[in-house]
């Protein structure tokens, strides 16, 4: 038995008349109990609009937006709370850089450093500077087994290169990304780096000191946390020279007819009225995710993949992406597909079993395009899953060419 289930309520609800085997975690994790309660305690006892008003009500939501700031900061190993900006979710964070780094400081003939395997929201606003600059775009290339070389990256990060955005772990295929030679690479170019974290800090920790990295993007919906709360970690030297992203609300200092100035960080980059309710949501993740420890999740998680590899190397007609013979440098991430069946079928089938798993491009079309397929299906995991899980998916999974017609 996972000792950790009966903290999730909706782990214990029925999806369709079989019980939910909840698959898709990269996609977003289920939330606990104590994250659920603290939305409701906020909501209940401590709303009002932080920073605005005078009165007790409003003093106790800034502070509530606050300590979750610090608690965030502390976290991943900042420096300082104001280099904690609270965003909608990564996209937003990275959207962000894009916008008040990338469109400012990036200039013809430059170029940026991504990955094939980037989720198109570490794409599209690169493609967005490139355009708008005359940026040129480089791409790295994974081996057969999905892992970046040295090789690859010492030749794809040069002098020319000014900016280097990578995801920290591949929401495709799992690969989890070495960072620390890329961020080396990347500094002795002279060039910048943004991380896109939303799919490694469910599972490991970040400590954005100790890797030196320029800018990290993740949400909180995929580490336990709220939907509608993500966070975007910067040097403070960095993001006291952007210019602001969004702009109204309480981000301004004085504002003219023709003309306004800005509030120091992080509020100059923090427009409209916040989140507070996902920030206090996402300071409770990670005290649960700091009880639960990411020792224990990396082990669960870890022979739960081995567990699954495993069983799916038996099942015949089915292809696995990436790494598969090893679990070392890789998340529960696998994606699949079936022969002759369409991955949307397959999801389609595994959901009569009550099995969740996601089918598509998983926002990620050049990776495909790179792995030679239009689709695939992709289950993820998380500490809270279980061999039993697993058990009834490769059953479910064993099934689906049957149920088309087709021989075993
Ligand atoms: N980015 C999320 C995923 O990979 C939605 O599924």
């Amino acid at each position: 038995m996972n000792p950790y289930l009966i903290d999730f309520p909706i782990l214990q609800e029925k999806a369709t008349e079989k019980r939910l085997v909840y698959l898709d975690n990269a996609a977003t994790t289920q939330k606990p109990l104590s994250v659920i309660k603290a939305v409701e305690e906020y909501y209940r006892a401590s709303n009002a609009n932080p920073y605005r008003g005078l009165y007790q009500l409003s003093v106790k939501a800034t502070q509530e937006y606050e300590n979750a700031r610090h608690t965030v900061n502390e976290f991943i190993g900042a420096e300082d709370d104001s280099e904690i900006i609270f965003t909608r979710n990564a996209t937003e964070s990275l959207n962000l850089v894009a916008y008040s780094y990338g469109l400012p400081f990036l200039q013809k003939g430059d170029e940026i450093t991504l990955s094939v395997m980037e989720h198109h929201s570490n794409l599209v606003p690169w493609q967005m500077v490139a355009k708008a600059k005359g940026v040129k775009l480089n791409f790295l290339y994974p081996d057969a087994t999905g892992h970046f070389t040295d090789e690859e990256i010492e030749k794809k990060i040069t002098q020319n290169t000014k900016l280097v955005a990578v995801t920290y772990v591949s929401n495709v295929l799992g690969t989890v990304n070495p960072v620390a030679k890329i961020i080396d690479t990347a500094h002795s170019a002279g060039a910048v780096v943004v991380l896109d974290c939303a799919q490694s800090i469910p599972h490991f920790p970040l400590n954005v000191k100790d890797l030196d990295v320029d800018f990290a993007a993740f949400s909180g919906h995929k580490m336990l946390a709220p939907m509608g709360i993500g966070v975007l970690y910067g040097k403070k030297m960095l993001l006291e020279k952007m210019p602001p992203f969004l702009t109204g609300g309480e981000m301004i200092e004085y504002v003219y007819e023709q003309d306004a100035t800005f509030a120091q960080l992080p509020q100059k980059f923090e427009a409209g009225t916040p989140n507070v309710g996902g920030a206090v949501g996402m300071a409770e993740a990670i005290r649960y995710l700091q009880k639960v420890g990411y020792d224990t999740i990396q082990k669960t998680e870890s022979e739960l993949l081995a567990y699954t590899l495993q069983g799916l190397s038996g099942i015949p007609h089915v292809t696995v992406y990436g790494d598969t013979a090893s679990t070392r440098n890789r998340c529960g991430v696998i994606s699949f597909n079936v022969d002759d069946v369409h991955p949307h079928d397959v999801a389609t089938i595994l959901n009569e079993d009550g099995v969740a798993v996601r089918a598509g491009h998983h926002c990620a079309q050049p990776l495909m395009r790179f792995l030679n397929v239009n689709a695939t299906c992709r289950l993820s995991l998380y500490f809270y899953n279980t061999k039993e899980d697993i058990d009834i998916f490769l059953e479910s999974l064993k099934k689906v060419r049957g149920w088309l017609g087709y021989g075993a």
